[in-house]
């Protein structure tokens, strides 16, 4: 069973510049109605290590994501994988292109949701990425994995890619507004949550905004 429900949502990636204004944040968003995460991503954790983990899933009283796009040998990759679930982690995002072996050794510590990146929302995804995107779906079918991370950006990859994954893997989807996607568009093409950092921690009111692209993507 999933930690993060398979349910139209959005993901808050806070890459914020300082932590103060991240726990300030994460504090506004305590009140959000509707479904919401917090991404913590390697931004916040460069400045302030593992411990912003507890500290922003204290703050907001949200589901946490630990955002390491960690791509190690399973030894490294479950060990960074154990800290971040011991530090309060609901799920951890992990590449998909390392294999199986390391999506493995992070699923059998089995401390909470596992997502895999199985392409990116930047151009540069097409030169490699993309191109074993659909063996790294078919991977993600043969393992328990809770979810994966699908571009809003590409569409037609992300559709096709919904289509043959397994009914109970759920889908995040990165590329809204700052990298061009629209609210909503990943929804369309078959995800669950749309990740969108920019254009909710930039904006003059970022709980409204939050709440304004929460209630589109429900409309979807
Ligand atoms: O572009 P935004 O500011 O809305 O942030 C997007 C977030 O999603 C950011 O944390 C980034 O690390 C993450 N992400 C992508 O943007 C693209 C991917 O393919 C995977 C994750």
């Amino acid at each position: 069973m999933s930690v993060i429900k398979k349910e139209k949502g959005i993901v808050i990636a806070l890459d914020v510049k300082d932590v103060h204004s991240a726990l300030a944040l994460a504090r506004e968003f305590s009140t959000l109605q509707g479904n919401f995460a917090i991404k913590v991503g390697r931004p916040l954790e460069m400045q302030a290590g593992y411990k912003i983990i507890p500290a922003i899933k204290e703050a907001s009283q949200l589901p946490v994501i630990y955002d390491g796009k960690i791509a190690d040998i399973p030894y490294i990759s479950s060990s960074i994988a154990r800290i971040a679930y011991e530090a309060g982690a609901d799920a951890v995002i992990v590449h998909g292109f390392v294999g199986k072996d390391v999506i493995k050794s992070i699923l059998d510590l089995n401390m909470g949701d596992v997502i895999v990146v199985i392409s990116m929302s930047h151009q540069g995804s097409a030169q490699y990425i993309d191109l074993v995107a659909k063996n790294m779906a078919d991977m993600v079918n043969a393992l328990e994995v809770n979810g994966v991370v699908l571009p809003a950006t590409k569409p037609k990859l992300t559709s096709s890619l919904a289509s043959i994954l397994k009914e109970e893997v759920y889908i995040l989807s990165p590329g809204i507004k700052a990298q061009g996607a629209d609210v909503g568009d990943a929804i369309k093409a078959g995800a669950d949550y749309e990740i969108i950092g920019r254009a909710i921690y930039n904006s003059l009111n970022p709980k409204q905004k939050a709440e304004e692209f929460y209630k589109k993507v429900r409309e979807v």
